[in-house]
């Protein structure tokens, strides 16, 4: 398959990234926005130059994406970057967008805060002759001209594989459910309400009694959960659309004098290093992975393509599953 072959050339990416990382040790810093600022571009012979406009650092996860894509599309393996934190704010990302197109950069490549709302400023790359690659987030733009290609995780099958675990690990009694979602009108928020409302429809023990967001973050989830925990006496499973809010919400039910994993279960999306730990410590009961080392990928797709190549439209990653046992055994050796 498509995903197949980019895991395997992006790994081969990645080891040559490393070697030449040993070699150049303490490189100049890309992403660092002002610093690219500085040298403005011209002294990027070769190299290819990118815009990217990164949501915001709201998650373990967003650090991990970060740090994957600023690790991998540096100087030394042919890129000169341009990056942008857009602190979960989709007027500030259209911005960085604009200037972007704006420098003439080769390549524009975003994470979209929100799905909606994108159209005139795809357009106008479109214009300008920049390709646009969608990097984790969709857009819901009818014209699927206005992007070469959506690089990330299937977010609906995320939501389905949480529930099918509620399914067969809780929810063989009547269980009441309360639901941290994501950012509103995000694509993962969207979606992995939907693959977990697909999944347990069919299941009348599971009854979902209260959904809110936090935002993807720890602060917000840790609010939102104590929201839930006053008004509802009775609640037997936390669904987190992801581990930051996971852990927000351990701190809320801890707090009110219940133990999280057991008192409460928890079941939530990522597989970062702190939900992987409290999956292990028992405190999280299953967590679905969503991969964020994207970087090599997405050097991968930006070489085929400025090589006179062609990409598939859509590119789906490979994300693992993992229950308290296995979350012990992969913690060890887990990258992020
Ligand atoms: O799950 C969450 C982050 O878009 C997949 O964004 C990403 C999500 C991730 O804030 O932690």
């Amino acid at each position: 398959m498509v995903s197949r072959t980019f895991r395997t050339r992006a790994m081969a990416a990645t080891v040559a990234v490393l070697a030449l990382g040993l070699a150049a040790c303490g490189s100049s810093g890309s992403g660092d926005s002002s610093t690219d600022a500085a040298t403005g571009g011209g002294d990027s012979g070769d190299l290819i130059n990118v815009g990217f406009s990164q949501v915001g650092a709201e998650s373990g996860w967003r650090a991990a994406n970060t740090k994957s894509i600023q690790d991998t599309l540096t100087k030394d393996n042919g890129f000169d970057l341009k990056f942008s934190d857009a602190q979960q704010k989709q007027e500030n990302q259209i911005q960085a967008i604009r200037s972007y197109i704006a420098q003439g950069v080769d390549y524009i490549a975003f994470s979209p805060v929100v799905e909606s709302g994108w159209d005139a400023v795809l357009e106008e790359a479109k214009q300008a002759n920049i390709p646009v690659i969608l990097t984790d987030r969709a857009v819901d733009s009818e014209d699927k001209s206005l992007y070469v290609t959506f690089i990330g995780s299937d977010f609906v099958e995320e939501g389905k594989r949480i529930g099918e675990w509620v399914n067969d690990n809780v929810a063989t009694e009547p269980i009441n459910v309360v639901e941290l979602q994501g950012t509103t009108g995000s694509a993962p928020a969207i979606d992995r309400k939907q693959g977990f409302e697909d999944a347990t429809k069919g299941n009348p023990n599971v009854k979902i009694i209260a959904s809110q967001t936090g935002n993807f973050t720890r602060a917000e989830g840790k609010t939102v959960m104590e929201g839930f925990l006053q008004a509802n006496p009775d609640i037997d499973l936390v669904y987190a659309h992801n581990d930051d809010m996971a852990l927000g919400a351990i701190e809320a039910i801890e707090a009110a004098g219940k133990k999280p994993g057991t008192d409460i279960k928890i079941v939530s999306i990522d597989g970062v290093k702190d939900g992987m730990q409290a999956l292990a410590d028992g405190k999280i009961n299953y967590i679905v992975e969503c991969n964020p080392l994207l970087g090599p990928d997405l050097a991968d797709i930006i070489k085929t393509l400025h090589s006179g190549g062609t990409v598939e439209p859509r590119i789906v990653t490979h994300d693992d599953a993992f229950d308290q046992a296995a979350a012990k055994e992969a913690l060890p050796t887990r990258q992020y």
